[in-house]
């Protein structure tokens, strides 16, 4: 099998999370200046925004870098074609199947890592020549699967010959030898990055993960088929107690129309939806990309070493 750091050409196994809205052009270099894999997020943009988002990337670093694709998207399709004409190395996928996109990527040379919640899509996309998966535990902010990230990443790493990126919970280097102790040969990580200089969220954004505590993350969407990890906040505990009373989809859909916009680039607490992982309780301070990535792997064997089991 082959190892993530020779599949990526990075230093560290790590991908960052190809968060929408958020995971920008400065984002993504900056992951990859300090030894990861950074991602575009093309989430919530259209195929002319990803492609100026690439060149503005390369011009930002000499290092390989990715785009996120997220299939939901209307403009997910025109954007598929995009990652090939620009050349990009690395695409990861998310809320879908890239199925039909596959055969083009692999053509064109571009490692495929399909973001994946469960193991029979896993399987799936192994059968479909991906690369690699990213198994994304439950704990993870954004649009989630049920497993949590302990359960889903021994059973993914025992189906599959490729290998498995944990995501979901993971913000130190405790989180970073659970998930290779559970069988992962790589990371990715978006809610740690959120508290960093680089990260382009309004600052109400990054100071939200910082305050928060274990207990302040909730789902929402649960009954709309597209459940949504967010910070506690008025909007977010409205949509709870509104569907809990049974209020249509389309009223609950109009109350977090564009509030990831809201909570991006106007830091509206109220109103915003502020995606984050359960992990956010660990996240203190806000750091730089290169202190982030530092943090979760230098001297992390010898931190292994010290662990006594028994
Ligand atoms: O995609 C994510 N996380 C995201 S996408 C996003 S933007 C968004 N905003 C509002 C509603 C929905 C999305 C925010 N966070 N993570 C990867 C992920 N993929 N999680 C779950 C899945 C997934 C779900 C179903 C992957 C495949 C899948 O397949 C269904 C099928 O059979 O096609």
């Amino acid at each position: 099998m082959k190892n993530v750091n020779e599949l990526f050409k990075t230093k560290y196994p790590l991908i960052q999370g190809g968060m929408a809205n958020i995971a920008t052009a400065q984002l993504a270099a900056a992951v990859s200046n300090a030894g990861g894999l950074g991602l575009i997020g093309a989430g919530g943009y259209d195929a002319n925004w990803v492609r100026d988002e690439i060149r503005k990337c390369q011009a930002l670093t000499d290092q390989p870098f990715g785009v996120n694709i997220m299939l939901m998207s209307p403009h997910a399709a025109e954007i598929a074609k995009v990652v090939v004409e620009e050349g990009v190395k690395v695409v990861t996928t998310g809320a879908g199947s890239p199925g039909i996109y596959m055969e083009a990527w692999k053509k064109a040379g571009i490692v495929v890592v399909p973001v994946v919640p469960s193991v029979a899509l896993a399987i799936r996309m192994e059968r479909q020549g991906a690369d690699a998966v990213v198994a994304e535990g439950t704990e993870s902010g954004g649009h989630i699967g049920e497993s949590t990230t302990m359960s889903l990443i021994p059973q993914m790493a025992d189906a599959l010959k490729i290998p498995v990126i944990a995501a979901g919970g993971i913000a130190d280097k405790r989180g970073v030898l659970a998930a290779f102790a559970l069988g992962a040969k790589g990371i990715q990580v978006g809610t740690v990055l959120l508290a960093t200089k680089e990260c382009p969220v309004h600052d109400n954004y990054k100071n939200k993960v910082i305050k928060a505590k274990d207990t302040d993350t909730v789902v929402t969407g649960r009954g709309s088929g597209a459940p949504v990890r967010v910070l506690k906040n008025k909007m977010a505990v409205e949509y709870l107690n509104m569907s809990l009373h049974g209020v249509a989809l389309e009223e609950l859909e109009k109350l977090t129309l564009g509030s990831l916009r809201r909570a991006v680039f106007d830091g509206d607490l109220d109103r915003g939806s502020f995606m984050a992982g359960q992990i956010s309780g660990l996240v203190k301070e806000i750091r730089t990309v290169k202190e982030v990535l530092e943090y979760l792997f230098d001297d992390v064997n010898a931190y292994k070493e010290s662990l006594e089991v028994m």
